[in-house]
């Protein structure tokens, strides 16, 4: 085996590379950025070796910085992680320039599966079925009409050129074609400066099930199960599992065979992925193979028992799949939830900054937690905004689920907004329960998946009350009465807590009873008892005991009870000094990205949230809005200019 590798990425994924490593006794060589000088992964491996600034593509994506690393460090192989530089070709040739192992697929699979109808063209001569569809050269109007008239609406148009789902277009009647074609081409044209088409059945309701396959260089293959990734939002997955739920045994055989076909077809080594549209018939059909090991990865660990990063070394170092197929078995059922810093409120623009206060799920064989961050880290702009992934294991899905929503009700993160609320309430969706699963599961279920009665905090206001007095108490047991602020003096026993939430001041009276307190409220009157032990606030509220965490934020604290989350503050005095309109005014990049559309130009008035500039990365677009009514005064980029996360993309004049 290896004595020493160097894991050319971050995150989460660096550092659960770095664990079965250290098991392994392979020595780890990490590598950062000035950004993150102190991550996790940094401080995980044995050394580290700094490769330049915080942007990526000055960093994590310089090959020769990263070759460099290695061969400073004597690192024998290079594991790539996901994302970055997975999945290039010249990376992996680099790799082998410097005779260095790139723990993955050899170039030319890599190669393979990098254009979409090149792929297609090996899988179909593999016998791995793919959508009914045209793939021709020929791109006349004619020929690609005929084609979508003869296999019946909808179909889908897709871009050559395309993937992760641009250069998408439905066409759902004969007469709408001329005119939805040229809209797809014009959009393929700018993305990818290619228009050609395919032109595809469309499926309106699959699911996204991939197969994990391995393969050795000895010519051994073979899969360890499937996934079901149906849960997406714009082509970013959000809840995985495995196995795929209503799936029959012998389905698994038939797509278990295609995928092993797909990975000998291109003479694969390593771990890959093949994904496929599964259509409410059973009729499945290819889509893409990824070359590497993906993020969902953990859920196969925990049904099947392997440590998958332990499988790709042992591929990399030549040695045979430590199993034979009919050596795995499905054992139980396992989740994947993504936790990353972004707004579900907010169109999931990505949210930044540190994160205050950290409290995960207990964590056993049945609950693990991939991380790449600790309590008091920053969530920098420039990285993919994931902090981690919430895996999970039960005897069987509806086990699975209840060991999920126990676990998310127990993750808790203050400081930044993080989408838990939103995976809380997909994971107790009916819908989600009885696996009624397709790619437009949340779109179809906006009403229920993003309602706002979050915002109904009545009941937690005595909550707030007690815990602001009895934190104060502990912090200053010498004289709590004697603090100023928004604490008054009453009568002897009585004070009056001016507490803030959501932008709204609440008047709270609190009586001190000795064994307990009398709140009055709005009118209305609550006893209480309470004890509070660090950050957890048991309280008996009217005879019912209840349980809430309490943990610092940025303004204050926030509250954590079943299904919310809150923020409040003790209200600061009013020095007149506030200036109202401070934080809404943000026209940095959210991450590194490529700006797909500018809507204004310099000197162009505009209305309050109008659309200024629309940037995309990670596959997702954010749009960047006008706070108020006001004035374009600069605009700092192009159309098509690559931007750094943080970047301040123009400048605005309130009017
Ligand atoms: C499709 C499809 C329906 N019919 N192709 C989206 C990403 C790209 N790689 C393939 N995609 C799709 N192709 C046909 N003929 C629906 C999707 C699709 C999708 C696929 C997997 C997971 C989520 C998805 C969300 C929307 C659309």
């Amino acid at each position: 085996m290896f004595n020493k590798i160097l894991i050319a990425n971050r995150g989460e994924i660096a550092c659960r590379v770095i664990r079965t490593a250290r098991r392994l006794d392979i020595k780890t060589v990490a590598v950062y950025s000035q950004a993150d000088e102190n991550a996790l992964h940094v401080k995980k491996a044995d050394e580290a070796v700094f490769i330049g600034p915080s942007a990526s593509s000055k960093s994590y994506l310089v090959i020769d910085n990263i070759i460099a690393a290695a061969l400073k460090t004597g690192a024998e192989a290079i594991h790539p992680g996901y994302g970055f530089l997975s999945e290039n070709a010249d990376f992996a040739q680099a790799c082998a320039d410097n005779n260095l192992v790139f723990i993955g697929p050899p170039i030319s699979a890599i190669e393979s599966m990098g254009s979409k109808s090149a792929a297609k063209n090996i899988m179909q001569h593999a016998g791995v079925p793919l959508v009914p569809g045209y793939h021709g050269d020929e791109q006349s109007l004619s020929v690609l009409k005929q084609a979508a008239d003869e296999m019946g609406y909808p179909v889908l148009l897709k871009a050559v050129a395309g993937g992760g789902g641009k250069g998408m277009r439905q066409v759902w009647s004969a007469e709408d074609f001329e005119s939805e074609l040229s809209i797809a081409k014009s959009e393929a044209l700018s993305s990818f400066a290619n228009d050609d088409m395919l032109v595809e059945k469309y499926l309106t309701a699959p699911r996204h099930v991939e197969f994990q396959v391995f393969c050795d260089v000895h010519g051994n293959a073979l899969h360890i199960f499937e996934r079901d990734c149906t849960i997406q939002r714009r082509h970013q997955k959000v809840i995985e599992e495995a196995p795929a739920p209503n799936f029959s045994q012998e389905l698994r055989e038939q797509m278990g065979q295609a995928a092993i076909r797909a990975a000998q077809a291109i003479d694969y080594q390593g771990a890959g992925t093949v994904e496929f549209l599964l259509d409410e018939d059973g009729s499945f059909y290819f889509m893409e193979m990824n070359t590497r090991l993906q993020v969902e990865h953990p859920v196969t660990e925990m049904i099947s028992g392997q440590d998958l990063v332990e499988w790709q070394l042992k591929v990399a170092n030549r040695e045979p799949l430590p199993l034979k197929q009919s050596d795995l078995k499905i054992n139980g059922h396992a989740f994947e939830a993504r936790i990353y810093a972004e707004d579900p409120n907010n169109d999931f623009l990505p949210t930044s900054g540190r994160l205050i206060d950290l409290e995960e799920p207990a964590l056993n064989n049945s609950v693990r937690v991939d991380t790449g961050v600790l309590e008091g880290d920053e969530v920098s702009p420039f990285y993919d905004p994931m902090i981690s992934k919430l895996i999970v294991w039960g005897e069987n899905r509806p086990a699975a689920l209840a060991k999920l929503k126990h676990a998310l009700n127990d993750y808790k993160i203050s400081g930044i907004t993080t989408n838990i609320s939103f995976l809380k309430r997909l994971a107790a969706h009916q819908s989600f329960a009885k696996a009624e699963l397709d790619t437009g599961f949340i779109e179809h279920h906006q009403q229920s998946l993003f309602s706002k009665n979050e915002c109904n905090y009545a009941h937690l206001l005595p909550i707030m009350a007690l815990f602001l007095m009895l934190d104060r108490k502990r912090n200053c047991t010498a004289s709590v009465w004697s603090q100023g602020n928004a604490w008054r003096l009453n009568q002897s026993n009585t004070q009056i807590l001016n507490v803030t939430v959501n932008g709204n001041e609440h008047q709270i009276s609190l009586r001190d009873l000795s064994s307990q307190y009398r709140i009055n409220l709005a009118g209305k009157s609550y006893d209480l008892s309470a004890e509070l032990h660090d950050n957890k606030l048991e309280a008996v509220i009217d005879g019912h005991k209840q349980s809430f965490t309490i943990l610092n934020s940025n303004e204050g604290y926030c509250l954590f009870s079943d299904d919310q989350e809150i923020e409040f503050a003790l209200s600061r005095p009013d020095f007149g000094d506030s200036n109202s309109n401070t934080s809404l005014s943000n026209f940095k990049a959210p991450m590194n990205g490529t700006i797909v559309e500018l809507l204004v130009s310099k000197g162009d008035t505009v209305k309050q949230d109008q659309a200024l500039i629309i940037i995309e990365a990670m596959k997702m677009q954010h749009t960047i809005k006008a706070p108020s009514d006001g004035e374009i005064s600069e605009l700092f980029y192009a159309l098509g200019d690559l931007v750094d996360g943080g970047t301040e993309l123009l400048s605005f004049e309130e009017l």
